[in-house]
């Protein structure tokens, strides 16, 4: 019997292909990013780290064909370590990193790392509350490193941005090991040059950016890049705006040198320190097949089209949300700067996030419920939604597309309203299959990668 696992994957292409995905945070990968991660590098074990010798700045020819000593703790790893130092060379290239450490298994892996290069338990780190918009990585109290390291938190404004004058006050007052700006749920551009500057005044603190949603921006040029401003480290998934693999990845400035040695705890140090800190410290084995699949993505941001790609999301995400305003929709922030976007529900139609977004999948449209910096309803069942351009941009839909997306989500919005709760739904289940074939019209003029 074939197992039903294939068919449930057909059914998930289906829905993929049915349905336009504006969860801000996933993309559609290229089918040269699948093929690598697929492929037989799974089976290769390959703790440790290949050689660094001219990484950054050796030719990709060069890489490709060089076979050097390495700090791996099996044999046969002579594909694996040029697959690596690939991936390596090409990050620190998209990113202007001195370092690239491509290994994490996630973001939350990644941003662990970095806890754990440099900090001792007990240690502070100033970083965006979760209700603000910051990640659950970022000190939710729930979380393993919030039970590890005394998170201190900053906010947002009433309009939305950084709340820089608390962020300031509380570095100077309580001098924390680690300076983190990062968020899943925030709309501005961050002025790192202004974070960055508190440098001068905090010699020995690490200045750490997770730019795990605008990561793919600033490789296409569109948003600044934190380690131009002074920031150490910078941390990101591969799969949202980047558009590859599931996985995080780590660039930094500093010393690359052997991890065999444990080097200085020095700021210099930090490349050396988060390899360390990866593996052995939080990780065993690399996922090579994912790694090799962050090396195909990664030449394709550094092409001319994704920083055509990189302006077309933000285009998007702010022609979709000024028509979501024309339609009375109340935006968290007034609007974006970036790929995202956040609806108080509550404030445009006295309806919760969870409902909405109940509603919006029985018409092909995925988006997340999401907590607002004013919540009370929890983060299951919170006020706003959150929704993004990404994925769209991939499958070429435009301004044109944005102003559908709009008129859609106002009427299923106003479905809400009459229904109520999910349960009574079904009594417009007629109105929703409606748009629902609208919707699959668009989404099948715009086939998948
Ligand atoms: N879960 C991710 C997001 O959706 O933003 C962050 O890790």
């Amino acid at each position: 019997m074939k197992d039903p696992v294939f068919d449930l994957i057909e059914s998930e292409k289906q829905r993929q292909a049915e349905g336009l995905e504006l969860i801000p945070s996933e993309n559609y990968v290229s089918k040269e990013v699948l093929e690598a991660m697929g492929s037989v590098l799974t089976n290769k074990y390959s703790e440790g780290y290949p050689s660094f010798k001219g990484v950054p700045g050796e030719s990709e020819e060069q890489i490709a064909k060089e076979i050097l000593p390495n700090y791996r703790y099996y044999g046969g790893q002579e594909n694996v370590d040029r697959i690596e130092r690939l991936a390596i060379a090409r990050a620190c290239e998209l990113f202007h990193a001195d370092h690239a450490n491509v290994q994490p298994h996630s973001g939350a892996n990644a941003n662990e790392a970095v806890y754990f290069a440099w900090c001792e338990p007990g240690d502070k780190i100033l970083a965006m509350s979760l209700p603000a918009g910051g990640h659950l990585t970022h000190g939710a109290p729930v979380t393993r490193s919030a039970k590890i390291y005394n998170f201190i938190s900053y906010g947002v404004t009433e309009g939305g941005d950084i709340d820089y004058e608390e962020l300031e006050k509380k570095a100077l007052a309580e001098k924390p090991k680690i300076v983190l700006v990062g968020y899943s749920a925030f709309m501005k551009i961050p002025d790192f040059a202004r974070i960055g500057a508190l440098s001068a005044k905090l010699p020995g603190t690490l200045f750490m950016a997770d730019m795990a949603h605008v990561a793919g921006l600033i490789a296409g040029g569109v948003h600044p890049n934190p380690l131009a401003y002074g920031f150490h480290v910078m941390t990101t998934t591969t799969h949202k705006t980047l558009r590859g693999p599931r996985g995080g990845l780590i660039l930094s400035k500093g010393n690359v040198a052997s991890p065999l040695k444990k080097p200085e705890k020095t700021l210099e140090n930090i490349p050396i320190l988060i390899d360390r800190a990866v593996f052995p410290g939080t990780q065993g084995g690399p996922l090579e097949h994912v790694i090799a699949a962050k090396a195909v993505t990664f030449r394709e941001d550094l092409q001319p089209e994704f920083k055509e790609y990189a302006a077309k999301i933000v285009e998007n995400a702010k022609a979709l949300a000024g028509e979501l305003i024309e339609k009375g929709f109340v935006l968290q922030g007034g609007g974006t700067e970036n790929h995202l976007v956040l609806i108080d529900m509550e404030k445009s139609f006295g309806i919760d996030g969870k409902l909405y977004e109940i509603a919006l999948d029985k018409v092909g449209l995925t988006l997340n419920a999401n907590a607002l910096p004013s919540d009370k309803g929890g983060a299951y069942r919170p006020s706003g939604v959150r929704l993004g351009t990404p994925a769209i941009t991939t499958r070429g839909l435009g301004v044109a597309e944005m102003k559908k997306l709009a008129g859609w989500m106002r009427t299923v919005a106003d479905i809400c309203v009459k229904a109520g709760t999910e349960a009574e739904l079904d009594a417009y289940g007629e109105d929703l299959a409606v748009i629902r074939e609208e919707v699959r019209k668009v989404a099948l003029e715009f086939p998948l990668p």
